[in-house]
């Protein structure tokens, strides 16, 4: 059996943080549980999550016949908070840290292929073996969470998420699974004991039991994965959220000792590093001394707080341009737009007035009836006018229904007004 040593350190020479092995038995138990969720309906809106796809995702050796073995690898997404510029009295939104810097899938990709070619040379000259590997980052059909609860590379918490000694669950997750015999290491004996604060920090209560969450509530669902208008009812419930949700990985008492470990602190509002030095000897890795990763800095000018009114004159060729290396780009700009008027109808900042109006003609119906419900929410005669005349001009049902619908709840005093 080949040396798991060297491949571990390898995985650490990488940039990955943690790493751990586990068999290439079929994932039973999971493939169960997503089942039995996507039968219930808490996976609606995601057509590519299918009951087929559970079934594959669970069985490596269905992607790979002559599986062994899968290693389980981990990136730790921690980055200082982007400087985003004055001034600070407009309304921003908020973007979840795994986005404030490049798209992930695009940093693990190159460095999960440079490890199997590493792989392939330390097979052949160990022990003359001929490498299979198959390579998983989020995307593939591989149940990223599952593994990673197996090989010991952490435990789940009641949020659903990943949590590792040392680093919290803020780590993405991927996978290689090979044809080589490893020896796998074993479960970690750990969980939220009676913890349940993610449950009830959740705003769109998609937590409704400990390990269950429901997307079709999820902020993060509803702001990446949704393609169509967000249910009325939860508009409201998520706040100036724009591009996925952290709230109940922000809360999480595990995660909060991972960032101080880390030397991540909150000052004026903004998380930094203070501290780096010793990093890593708590933990159960190898005190290699932690860095944000640098392809993981925050560097294509997304933001973690970008204005929003601005962001409502976005053309296509300007959101192109400007999220083009970001995981944005998957919202398409009718997405985003569709989240900034979100955002800004529960912000209730009068100055966004114009840019709503101007949204209430733009190409997308989509775009179009979402700035309806937030002028609604904004209230006001100029808002209420641009609602009427709207209304006159407007084709699509869907948008005139949005329209008569931000009409019968507005008021004319403008949000903020006695
Ligand atoms: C679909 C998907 C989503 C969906 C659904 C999320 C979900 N919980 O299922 C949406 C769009 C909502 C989403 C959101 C997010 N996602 Co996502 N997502 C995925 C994806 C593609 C599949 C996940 C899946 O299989 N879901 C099906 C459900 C049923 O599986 P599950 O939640 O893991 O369920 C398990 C547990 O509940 C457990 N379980 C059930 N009952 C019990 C009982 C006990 C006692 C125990 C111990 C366990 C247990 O068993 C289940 C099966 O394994 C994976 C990538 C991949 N290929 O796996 C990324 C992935 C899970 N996402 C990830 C991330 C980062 C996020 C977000 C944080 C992004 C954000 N900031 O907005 C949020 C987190 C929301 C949350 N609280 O989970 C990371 C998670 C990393 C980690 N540390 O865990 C992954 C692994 C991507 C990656 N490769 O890094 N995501
Ligand atoms: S990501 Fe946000 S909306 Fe989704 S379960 Fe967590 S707190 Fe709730
Ligand atoms: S907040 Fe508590 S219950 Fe939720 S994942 Fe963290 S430790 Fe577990």
């Amino acid at each position: 059996m080949l040396e798991t040593e060297p491949i571990k350190a390898y995985a650490y020479e990488l940039g990955f943080d943690t790493v751990r092995i586990t068999t290439a038995e079929e994932f039973a138990e999971a493939r169960q549980i997503i089942q039995e969720r996507i039968g219930r309906g808490l996976m609606d809106g995601m057509s590519w999550f299918t009951a087929e796809r559970a079934e594959v995702s669970s069985r490596p050796k269905a992607l790979l016949p002559e599986a062994q073995s899968i290693i389980a690898l981990g990136m730790v997404y921690l980055t200082e908070q982007p400087d985003d510029g004055e001034p600070q009295d407009l309304p921003r939104g908020r973007i979840s840290r795994y986005a404030w810097g490049d798209d992930y899938h695009d940093t693990i990709k190159p460095k999960l292929q440079q490890f199997a070619g590493w792989l392939r040379e330390y097979a052949r000259a160990e022990m003359g073996e001929q490498l299979e590997t198959r390579l998983f980052v989020d995307t593939g059909r591989m149940v990223d969470r599952a593994v990673a609860q197996r090989a010991g590379l952490g435990w789940y918490g009641k949020n659903t998420n990943i949590l590792t000694r040392g680093w919290g669950s803020w780590l993405f997750l991927a996978e290689i699974v090979t044809n080589l015999s490893l020896r796998p290491d074993t479960p970690i004996k750990a969980n939220c004991g009676s913890c349940e604060i993610c449950l009830h920090a959740c705003p769109t209560a998609a937590l409704p039991n400990p390990y269950e969450l429901d997307s079709t509530r999820c902020i993060s669902y509803l702001t990446i994965e949704l393609r169509g208008s967000i249910p009325l009812e939860l508009r409201p419930l998520m706040g100036n959220l724009i591009f996925g949700c952290d709230i109940c990985q922000e809360v999480c008492p595990v995660n909060k000792v991972a960032e101080k470990r880390l030397g991540l602190r909150t000052e004026t509002g903004k998380t930094q590093f203070i501290a780096l030095e010793g990093i890593g000897k708590n933990s159960k890795e190898p005190a290699h001394s932690f860095r944000p990763h640098p392809e993981l800095r925050p560097r294509s000018g997304v933001g973690s707080s970008p204005e929003l009114i601005p962001l409502l004159s976005l053309t296509e060729e300007q959101f192109r341009e400007r999220f083009r290396r970001s995981p944005i780009k998957r919202t398409k700009r009718r997405g985003l737009l569709r989240n900034v008027c979100v955002a800004l109808g529960n912000i209730g900042d009068p100055r966004a007035i114009p840019a709503l109006i101007g949204a209430l003609h733009d190409q997308e119906p989509l775009v179009r009836g979402h700035a309806a419900w937030a002028l609604g929410r904004l209230g006001g005669e100029e808002a209420i006018h641009a609602l009427q005349s709207a209304l006159a001009s407007e084709e699509e049902a869907e948008v005139q229904q949005e329209i008569r619908c931000a009409l019968a709840s507005t008021t004319t005093s403008p949000v903020g007004e006695a």
